[in-house]
């Protein structure tokens, strides 16, 4: 069938290493997701607008959002009820999968100072210690193992919190958790609040719009300053915080001579300890005796991110280009755990000798052989993984490997302790360089951008366009997710970037530090280090004494999971504007809609927009930020903006 290959690449991603490998994989007859969403048009609008149920088999039920067919399911539910209970599941299982994730990371904690996780260590005590002492727990007279094994029964003990208050979003700014309270979203346990998410759906629980919406923020928060927050404290905790390090990206980095191993998926558990097996004598040895020059290691998704950000392991690529990866024939093992792992690969990697691995009891998939990995035994089953890759590679036909030559080169490893190491302050407070340069204008304010890739828009184009419209206007911005991934490749997150993309003020600071006008900060649970660091922008003083004052706004051009819509209702509640690039499927809900985008403003200080468009999108984000200078009687600090922007549209228009 022609229609259901469209040759269109520039309509299927902007990037040239995947356009590349595009064009190959249909001349090939290599399925991808591209094709699967073309053989799903049109897709249902119902879902789209968010107003069919099948929470209970009274239904399936639908609304009809033209007002002529049904207005209420057979319960009763209207539109505003099933939006709102579909948003809330939603949230509820971004919110789970994160912190699941977190839980794991704090178990591997447990397990580590109980001398029970072959392979794993402590390697920042400075970092338990701040936590030990934050949490309460006596240092005195105990080793680094005792305080970790009680840090991680706190942490553990946080997930399940039957009453109170979840301990790290005390880290909140008093504004902020006072705000919380009063509309009732303080998060308590983080297991619990995603519980009671998913009872207030059942039939004839909740029918209230607001009340459920404000459910599914206390389970968001619950995550972002909680399960997420916990993984990001403790993986840095176990594998060390990362410092400014070089790398490259993209399909590119994959080495024909060598055996290459990509893993993909999102627990640095794994992924650690398989660049840690990949230094094993035994392992290069073998490497050696298959003939290949070395072995390869390169991630996709976050786990790409974490062994990027502490050890510059390459990214091969972002969320859609798991398969192009594995189109390259190239690639000797991939190993995948949990989340964003299309369940095609097995069929896929049967064109060639790759192995795809699957290695987490959570997640299996068909045709992909299964090597258990747990944290008894992390070492070892991180050595078989690379052995069946070894023996993988024997098998590779060199003359089936098309590999693109595409990769560029970027600086990773920004988080709230190496940021402003970085920034000159050795002296503390450490958030003063940023702040002074927010106030005097060099900066306007700071972005993030993160999340995912979505086939309904031309891959990686959203972030990079609307990454460069904010440096450009001298809005500072950090990634994390599959959004860093695409601007790291786009050559964005390199200090010469500054120098040609960013504005005047901006390009001044970048030059004077010597880094990047756009940031990679991690993972998607390391988006709490985003919150982190706006929280110690309010600590540091002169921005007001909220969170909401800051002028700063978050985005999720091309996001396509149920992680990011908790990502975006945390962000939002914790008092920031947050642009998405699709919309919520709540769209058939005037109520919700109108909530998520207004209301919420007068209740968390922060709210949703929804904008395909990135330069359109980057300028609702700036008009923003604006109005915060404002606010904070800044706006006239700012160094004749608009001139300095059309000085730099001009300079671009001269040059291209
Ligand atoms: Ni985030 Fe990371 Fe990527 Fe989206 Fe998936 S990998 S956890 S969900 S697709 S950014």
């Amino acid at each position: 069938n022609p229609m259901a290959k469209d040759k269109d690449k520039n309509r299927r991603s902007s990037d040239p290493a995947s356009q590349e490998m595009m064009d190959y994989s249909v001349e090939q007859d290599y399925e991808t997701a591209w094709d699967r969403y073309e053989a799903q048009q049109p897709q249902c609008d119902f879902g789209e607008l968010g107003l069919c149920c099948k929470n209970c088999m009274l239904g399936p039920c639908r609304i009809d959002p033209f007002g002529d067919g049904p207005q209420k399911g057979v319960c009763g539910a209207t539109a505003d009820t099933i939006a709102a209970r579909n948003l809330t599941r939603h949230a509820a299982v971004g919110a789970s999968a994160h912190s699941d994730h977190g839980r794991d990371i704090v178990h591997t904690l447990l397990m580590a100072a109980q001398g029970d996780a072959e392979g794993y260590e402590i390697k920042y005590e400075e970092k338990l210690e701040k936590i030990a002492d934050e949490f309460g727990i006596e240092r005195e007279d105990k080793d680094i193992d005792e305080i970790a094994r009680e840090v991680a029964e706190v942490a553990m003990a946080d997930f399940g919190r039957q009453e109170g208050e979840l301990r790290p979003a005390q880290r909140a700014p008093e504004a902020v958790k006072e705000r919380w309270r009063e509309q009732g979203v303080m998060p308590g346990g983080v297991d619990k609040d995603i519980v009671r998410s998913l009872h207030e759906t059942h039939i004839g629980v909740n029918s209230d719009a607001e009340s459920l919406i404000k459910t599914a923020i206390r389970a968001s928060l619950g995550d972002g300053w909680g399960g997420s927050m916990y993984a990001t404290d403790f993986t840095d905790v176990l594998f060390g915080g990362p410092e400014p390090i070089k790398a490259e990206a993209n399909l590119g980095v994959i080495n024909p001579d060598a055996v290459n191993v990509i893993v993909h998926g999102h627990e640095p558990t794994l992924s650690e300890m398989i660049v840690a097996a990949a230094q094993d004598p035994d392992i290069k040895e073998k490497v050696k005796e298959a003939g290949a020059e070395d072995i390869q290691l390169a991630g996709i998704c976050c786990t790409a991110n974490e062994i990027l950000m502490r050890h510059g392991i390459p990214l091969a690529g972002n969320f859609l280009q798991q398969e192009l990866a594995l189109s390259t024939g190239a690639v000797d093992g991939m190993v995948v755990d949990v989340q964003c792992i299309f369940p095609t690969l097995g069929e896929l990697a049967q064109c060639f000798s790759t192995r795809v691995m699957s290695t987490s009891p959570k997640a299996k998939f068909n045709g992909v052989e299964h090597v258990e990995f747990s944290e008894e035994e992390g070492l070892s089953a991180a050595k078989k993984i690379l052995e069946n890759a070894i023996e993988s590679f024997k098998e590779r036909n060199p003359e089936e490997a098309r590999v693109p030559e595409h990769q560029d080169d970027l600086v990773a490893g920004y988080t709230v302790e190496s940021i402003f190491d970085t920034l000159g302050g050795t002296y503390r407070p450490l958030f003063r360089p940023l702040n002074k340069a927010i106030m005097d204008g060099r900066i306007r304010g700071v972005a993030g951008v993160v999340g995912c890739n979505n086939v309904k828009q031309a891959h990686d184009s959203g972030h990079i366009e609307m990454v460069k419209e904010l440096i450009r206007h001298d809005v500072l911005v950090v990634q994390t997710g599959c959004s860093a991934v695409a601007c790291g490749k786009a050559g964005l997150m390199k200090p010469e970037a500054a120098m040609e993309h960013a504005g005047d003020g901006l390009r001044e600071v970048c030059e004077a530090v010597g880094i990047a006008p756009v940031l990679h900060v991690g993972s998607c649970v390391d988006n709490s280090r985003i919150l982190l660091a706006c929280t110690e922008m309010v600590k540091e003083g002169g921005l007001g004494d909220d969170i909401a004052s800051l002028p700063v706004a978050g985005a999720a051009p091309e996001w396509m999971s149920e992680k990011a819509i908790t990502i975006a209702l945390y962000v939002a509640s914790s008092g920031i504007y947050t642009l998405c690039g699709e919309s919520f499927p709540v769209m058939g809900s005037k109520k919700v809609r109108e909530y998520l985008t207004d209301g919420m403003e007068e209740d968390f200080g922060g709210k949703l927009a929804f904008e395909r468009d990135p330069v359109e999108g980057a300028h609702m984000m700036i008009d923003h930020i604006d109005g915060k200078r404002k606010e904070l009687k800044l706006d006239d600090m700012m160094n004749e903006p608009v001139e300095r922007a059309e000085k730099v549209e001009a300079a671009a228009a001269h040059s291209s």
